[in-house]
């Protein structure tokens, strides 16, 4: 088949799925062609099955607001007609499904038609399609999908809460290559980063609110008067400077590593003891995924999709949002004993597995084909 792909290009957890799907689906034989405006963070290698097409907004002073939907429309139509892509799937509701489905009308026009799968993520629907400036607009793009996609069942059900939903929803979980994790680090460089008696925390996020960053500190701070203790912050975000100042407050700021924003996920993992992601709201959490993956286990809040992933007693624990006290008594209940920590190594790993996309991705494939045959 040949794919276009719309998605964010950034590190958030839509674009890093719609990426690897796209790099799995070109191995798999189809041709897929990325449409976003930049190159997506993940995509490393273009090759003759992979493409990319930069949707250019040019600046223009009397524009307030640039009309991205309006030139990513535009391009989408073009791409279809240049490489006759046979069907659109677009990830994160806003604006790519509205922007896709005005493509679609336009190359009706001509007789081409476009059949769309639009994939929900989790804040395209919880926390900014919900809106009422967004929803009339949301509903409209979703209802006028030809299959409707979520990552979790949480998400499917926020969806059918939220808004008017006449078109079927399938959950398709997220997923992970596990062969990239598995292959493990020769190099592993935790002695750069820690004694061999203190223990590695670490946290992954756009530090927005949602994430409760401040929890993961305070999370941290309790663990660390019990046990020596490092916390690794993974990300960019609007909270970062209050974290930073809490650190120095709480006087631990020799004992947290700020790394920013990170393509070496995967390095920073391999030499994880725990993961932190105490989220208010999380559709899925491919980031707890991603640690499970490589051995890490995970302490989480129990909100949205977390449960889906993390298994209570067995990859990690849930909490209750908010709930720091029972976080860090779970974490050092899985810290303070070497063998304990290594039976929750070993079960998240294993749990991880459920989501290798050897599993997923054939998913999708028999949604477009679906899609396909139906239109
Ligand atoms: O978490 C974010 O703020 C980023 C956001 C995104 O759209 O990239 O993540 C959402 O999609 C991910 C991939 O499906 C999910 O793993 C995240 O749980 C979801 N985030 C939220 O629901 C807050």
């Amino acid at each position: 088949m040949k794919i276009g792909i719309v998605c964010y290009p950034t590190f958030g957890g839509s674009g890093v799925v719609a990426t690897e799907l796209g790099l799995e689906l070109s191995k798999r034989g189809h041709e897929v062609h990325f449409i976003t405006y930049n190159q997506p963070v993940r995509l490393e290698l273009l090759s003759n099955n992979v493409h990319y097409h930069e949707v250019n907004v040019p600046e223009y002073p009397l524009f307030h607001y640039q009309p991205y939907e309006l030139a990513l429309s535009s391009k989408l139509v073009d791409m279809v007609k240049l490489h006759k892509i046979e069907i659109l799937h677009v990830h994160y509701a806003i604006p790519h499904a509205y922007a896709a489905y005005m493509a679609k009308k336009m190359l009706k026009e001509e007789g081409i038609y476009l059949p769309i799968v639009t994939t929900l993520h989790g804040t395209d629907i919880t926390l900014v399609g919900s809106h009422p400036f967004y929803k009339s607009a949301v509903t409209f793009s979703i209802n006028k999908s030809d299959a409707v996609t979520a990552v979790s069942q949480s998400l499917k059900d926020d969806t059918l809460r939220l808004f008017n939903i006449h078109n079927d929803i399938h959950v398709v979980p997220n997923f992970i290559d596990l062969e990239k994790y598995n292959t493990g680090f020769s190099d592993c460089q935790r002695e750069m980063m820690a004694n061999d008696n203190e223990r590695i925390v670490t946290h992954i996020s756009n530090l927005r609110p949602v994430k409760r960053a401040q929890d993961v500190i305070s999370v941290f701070y309790n663990i660390q008067k019990e046990i020596p203790a490092k916390l690794m912050l993974v990300g960019e975000g609007p909270e970062r400077e209050k974290i930073e100042l809490r650190c120095q407050e709480l006087g631990i700021q020799d004992k947290v590593v700020f790394f920013g924003k990170s393509n070496e996920i995967d390095k920073i993992l391999c030499f994880s003891d725990l993961f932190l992601l105490p989220s208010e709201t999380e559709s899925f959490g491919l980031a707890a995924l991603e640690a499970m993956a490589s051995g890490v286990p995970v302490i989480s809040s129990n909100t949205g999709g977390i449960p889906e992933v993390n298994a209570h007693g067995v990859s990690g624990f849930l909490s209750r949002v908010g709930d720091v006290d029972d976080m860090t008594k779970n974490a050092l209940y899985i810290l303070k004993d070497e063998k304990r920590l290594q039976t929750f190594k070993d079960q998240a790993r294993k749990e991880s597995l459920i989501f290798d996309l050897h599993a997923i991705v054939p998913q999708y494939e028999a949604i477009y084909e679906d899609t396909l045959t139906k239109c």
